[in-house]
Formats: structure tokens, sequence, C-alpha cells
């Protein structure tokens, strides 16, 4: 009795240990997002991409945990109840808490990943009312074409030239996408990004470009014969160097 309550009271401690532990290591893990692996997944060069990108960590990081504990259980089991003897050991049926457990476990994993896939979504197609840039992007077979709104610059495609998408850094650009011919995708991979670009119908998205590179695009959906040339690139740049290029853009234009 006295050794079963003192296994017991050193049972309890070192759960306390682990989910102390357990404890811990959120912490740690939550006070430094930045370093958690990236297994993986860009960054996102936008504030949208980033939001993508630490839905894709969590999602991990939830998933191995997963593993762990299951891997756990596993050995577990295996080491606890190997064949000991010959004789038959006490036949049971259900245990209802155990299947209880293994029915609302998945259920709430579920749910909680949908719950933060929708809050995730809703600040990608979040669009901001007052957007400090407007661009029509329009995929036709087989380019693009970026008109900036307002200002009567445009991005074509040339022989032997990919267009380029200059965005600021720092605010929002609003991106009104469409097609010209048939269904083709535009996807930016450093951005996390990819819409669909469709006849008839507009898509309406906002970029926050959070740090200054060159990017590849592409379109993502087969579109025809010479869909693998529908390239281009995206170039973030500072807001001063974005005011310079454009006005450069529209003096060019008009001369
Ligand atoms: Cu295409």
């Amino acid at each position: 009795m006295n050794r079963e309550l003192r296994r017991g009271g050193h049972g309890s401690h070192s759960r306390r240990g682990l989910w102390v532990a357990i404890g811990l290591a959120l912490v740690a893990v939550s006070g430094s997002a930045c370093t958690i692996p990236a297994f993986g997944g860009f960054k996102g060069a936008t504030d949208q991409g980033h939001a993508a990108f630490h839905m894709w960590e969590w999602s991990l990081l939830v998933a191995m945990a997963v593993g762990v504990i299951v891997w756990i259980l596993i050995f577990w089991s295996v080491i606890r109840y190997r064949k000991k003897s010959d004789e038959l050991p006490k036949q049971i049926r259900y245990s209802t808490p155990v299947e209880i457990l293994y029915t609302v476990v998945p259920i709430l994993i579920v749910i909680g990943l949908f719950y933060f896939t929708v809050i995730v979504e809703d600040r990608i197609d979040a669009v901001s009312p007052t957007p400090a840039v407007t661009v029509r992007v329009t995929g036709y077979q087989w380019a693009w074409r970026f008109d900036y709104q307002g200002s009567g610059v445009s991005v074509v495609a040339e022989p032997n030239h990919l267009p380029q998408l200059v965005l600021p850094v720092g605010v929002t650009t609003r991106i009104n996408l469409v097609s010209n011919d048939v269904v083709h995708g535009f996807y930016i991979p450093a951005f996390n990004f990819s819409r669909y670009a469709q006849p008839g119908v507009t898509n309406t998205f906002d970029f926050n470009p959070t740090e200054s590179g060159t990017f590849v695009g592409r379109c993502a959906q087969y579109c025809g014969l010479y869909h693998s040339q529908m390239l281009f690139s995206v170039k973030t740049v500072s807001r001063g160097e974005f005011r310079t290029w454009l006005a450069g853009q529209s003096s060019g234009a008009t001369a």
C-alpha cells in the first residue's frame, strides 16, 4: 500500500515534469516564431505570404507532435504488452473511454486545422479599401500584361523579354486579375500565392510586399501549346524607387 502510494506520487511528479517541459518548449517555440524551421516552405515575401507560411509551419509542428505521440504509444504498448508467457492474457473487449478518445481527438484536430485555415484564408483574401497602387493583370495565350491603373503605364511581354511586375514594399497593391482567352494560373512561388485568371471573371486581391527582391512567376494552369513560356518576374522595390520607375515608364510611354 505504502509502496503503491510512493509509486503513485513519483509517477505524478514525473508527469508534472513532462507537462512543464512541453509547456516550456511551446513557450520557447511561440516566442521565437522565426526560428522554427521552414520545413521546405517559402517564408513568403508579402504579409499574405507570411500568413500562409506560418500556417504551414504550425500544421507541420502539430503533425509532428501527433506523430511523436503515436510512436510513443506504439512503442509503449509493444514493450508493455509483449508476450511474457504462453498463458492466454485476460480477454477484454471494448474500452469505451479509449474509443471516445480515439474519436474525439481526431475531430478536435480537424476542427483546429479548419479554424486556422479559415482565419489565414480570410487574412490572405482581405482587400484594403484604399490600395496605394492598382494593377490590372491580364493573362493571355501566352504571356502576361500589367496595366498600372491611373498612371497609363503598361508592361507588356516582348519577344525574348519577360514582363516584370514592379511592386512597392510596405504599401498595399491591389491586383485585378483577368484572362483574355482561357484559364491561366497566376503563380508567384515566393509569395506563397496562386490564383486563377479566368475569362469573364475579375479576381481581386492585395499584395503587401515586405522585402525587396526579384522573384519568379509563372502560369500554373496548363493553358495551351506555349503554356511553359508564360513566365514573368516580380520585382519589389522601395516606395521611392517605385515612384521613380513609374515616372520613367510613363514619360517613356508618352515620348
Ligand atoms: Cu497560361
